[in-house]
C-alpha cells in the first residue's frame, strides 16, 4: 500500500477534512453526461459553441423578451450576430446577469480564462478572443474545464441532415460522444412520422395498430439505434400523454400505448436498451418563441407507473419537469427498481431547485438516483452547468457525511470517491449494464 492508498483509507474524523474532500472529489470526478443536445463535431452546424450562441439559448431568449420592446418578428429578422448583441444589451449591459441563464455565461467564460475584470463588457472582446480558436481545441478545452469523460447526444432520426452524417457513418467518430435514439415523432405525431418512415423505406400503413405496420416500425428503431449504437431510447411527453395500461379490451388505444408497447418497449428489450422518459413538457404555450415557448405541466405518473409495473425488465431512466411531481417520482423510484430518476431538467436546473431536489433525492434514494444531466444546448454551457451542480451537490452531501461523521460513522476518502463516482456516472453505467443483463435474461444466452 503507497502512501496515497494509506491516506484514502484513512478514516476521516474532522468536519473541515470532510468538508475539503468532498468539495476535491466533487470538483474533480469526470461525469458522463447522460442527456445533452450537444453534438461531435462530425454533425457540423447541429454542434453550436461559442459567445453568439451562448447568448442565443432559448433559456435566455425567453428573458430577453421580457425587457425589450422589438417584436418577435423583428428579432428573428435578424442575423445571429445581430441577435447576440441585443440579448447582451439587454440581459448584460443594461441590467445585471443575475438569472441562472444569464450568470451561467459569465461563469462560463470566466472558467476558460475570459475573465469579465479583463474582458469587461464588451462582447466583441470575448469574440475576437475565441475567434481564433477551432471547434475541435474548444471542445478539448471545455470537456477539460468542465471535467466531462463522455457526453450522451440527443439523435434524431426523422432529421435529414443528421441521418447524412449517420448514413456516411461520421456519427461516431469521436468516442467521448455517445448516442440516444429521440423518437418524439414517432410516439407523439404519429401520422407525420408514418410519412417519414414510407419514405426511409419503411412500409407502414396508417393504422399504427396493423401488425406489418408494428414489425416495419421495430425494423426502424432497431435500425437506428444499431446504426448509432444508441444507449437508450428516449422520449418528451407531455404531462397529460395516455399510456393505457389498464384499459378494458373493447376501447381503441391510442398509437402512443399501441406503439409503445408493440414496437418501441419490444425494441428496447431485444436490443438491452434502457428506455428514457422526460415527463411533463406542455410544447409551444407561446409559439412565437419558438424553441423558447415551451412550458412546463404536471404530469399524471399513472403513465409512469403503468409502464414499471408492466414491463419489469425495462429499464426506465426518469425526469419529470414540474417540481409538483418531484415528491410522487422520487417516492414511485422506491417503488419499482427499474426506475432511475435522473437531473433538475429544465425550469428546475436552478440554484434553489437543485438544491432542494437533490437533498431530498439523498434522503429517500441513497445513492441510487442520477443527480444531473446537463440538457447543454451550447458546448459551453457544460462548464457553468456542472460548476454550479457540482457545488450544490458538495454542499448537500457535506451536509449527510457529517450526520455520519458525528455519529461516529467514520467515512474514508476512498468510499466518498466511491459515491460521488457513482453519482456521476457510474449509477447510469449500471442501467446500461442491467439493460444488457435483461437482454440475456429473457434470451436465455
Ligand atoms: O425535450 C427535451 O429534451 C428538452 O430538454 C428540450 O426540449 C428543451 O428545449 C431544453 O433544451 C431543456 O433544457
Ligand atoms: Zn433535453
Amino acid at each position: 500500500m503507497n502512501v496515497h492508498q494509506a491516506h484514502v483509507n484513512e478514516q476521516i474524523t474532522t468536519f473541515s477534512e470532510l468538508e475539503k474532500v468532498i468539495r476535491q472529489v466533487t470538483t474533480e470526478t469526470r461525469v458522463i453526461d447522460m442527456h445533452t443536445h450537444l453534438y461531435a463535431e462530425a454533425f457540423n452546424e447541429h454542434l453550436l459553441w461559442g459567445i453568439d450562441e451562448l447568448l442565443q439559448y432559448h433559456y435566455l431568449t425567453a428573458e430577453f423578451f421580457r425587457h425589450t420592446d422589438m417584436t418577435y418578428d423583428e428579432y428573428w429578422m435578424l442575423d445571429n450576430a445581430s441577435r447576440a448583441e441585443a440579448v447582451w444589451q439587454t440581459l448584460f449591459v443594461d441590467r445585471s446577469p443575475l438569472s441562472e441563464a444569464a450568470s451561467g455565461v459569465i461563469t462560463a467564460l470566466n472558467r476558460l480564462g475570459l475573465s469579465p475584470t479583463q474582458y469587461g463588457r464588451d462582447l466583441n472582446a470575448y469574440r475576437a478572443a475565441l475567434a481564433a480558436k477551432s471547434t475541435s481545441q474548444q471542445i478539448d478545452d471545455v470537456l477539460e474545464v468542465a471535467k466531462i469523460e463522455r457526453i450522451v447526444m440527443t439523435n434524431d432520426p426523422f432529421d435529414a441532415k443528421e441521418r447524412e452524417v449517420w448514413q456516411a457513418s461520421r456519427g461516431k467518430s469521436d468516442a467521448r460522444f455517445d448516442a440516444a435514439l429521440r423518437i418524439d415523432k414517432l410516439l407523439l405525431d404519429w401520422p407525420a412520422a408514418a410519412q417519414d418512415l414510407r419514405v426511409q423505406g419503411y412500409l407502414v400503413e396508417d393504422d399504427a395498430s396493423a401488425p406489418s405496420t408494428l414489425q416495419e416500425v421495430r425494423r426502424f428503431l432497431k435500425d437506428w439505434a444499431l446504426r448509432m449504437d444508441a444507449l437508450y431510447l428516449m422520449v418528451s411527453l407531455p404531462g397529460d400523454a395516455g399510456y393505457e395500461h389498464n384499459k378494458a379490451a373493447s376501447v381503441t388505444s391510442s398509437s402512443l400505448t399501441i406503439l409503445l408497447d408493440g414496437a418501441v418497449v419490444p425494441v428496447c428489450l431485444e436490443l438491452g436498451l434502457p428506455l428514457a422518459l422526460m415527463i411533463g413538457v406542455r410544447r409551444q404555450v407561446n409559439p412565437l418563441l419558438r424553441l423558447a415557448g415551451d412550458m412546463s405541466m404536471r404530469s399524471d405518473l399513472s403513465l409512469l407507473e403503468g409502464i414499471a409495473k408492466r414491463y419489469t425488465n425495462l429499464e426506465l431512466l426518469i425526469t419529470v419537469l414540474a417540481r409538483e411531481n418531484q415528491h410522487e417520482l422520487t417516492v414511485l423510484s422506491r417503488k419499482f427498481r427499474n426506475i432511475t430518476l435522473f437531473g433538475c431538467w429544465w425550469f428546475l436546473h436552478t440554484e434553489s431547485m437543485i438544491r432542494e431536489l437533490t437533498a431530498f433525492r439523498v434522503e429517500l434514494l441513497g445513492t441510487s438516483f442520477i443527480p444531473q444531466h446537463s440538457d447543454c444546448r451550447v458546448l459551453e454551457q457544460l462548464i457553468n452547468k456542472w460548476d454550479h451542480s457540482r457545488g450544490i451537490i458538495a454542499d448537500i452531501l457535506i451536509s449527510k457525511y457529517n450526520r455520519l461523521l458525528k455519529d461516529g460513522w467514520g467515512i474514508t476518502e476512498e468510499e466518498i470517491r466511491r459515491d460521488v463516482e457513482a453519482y456521476f456516472g457510474g449509477n447510469f453505467q449500471r442501467v446500461l449494464d442491467k439493460a444488457k443483463q435483461n437482454r440475456q435474461l429473457i434470451q436465455g444466452t
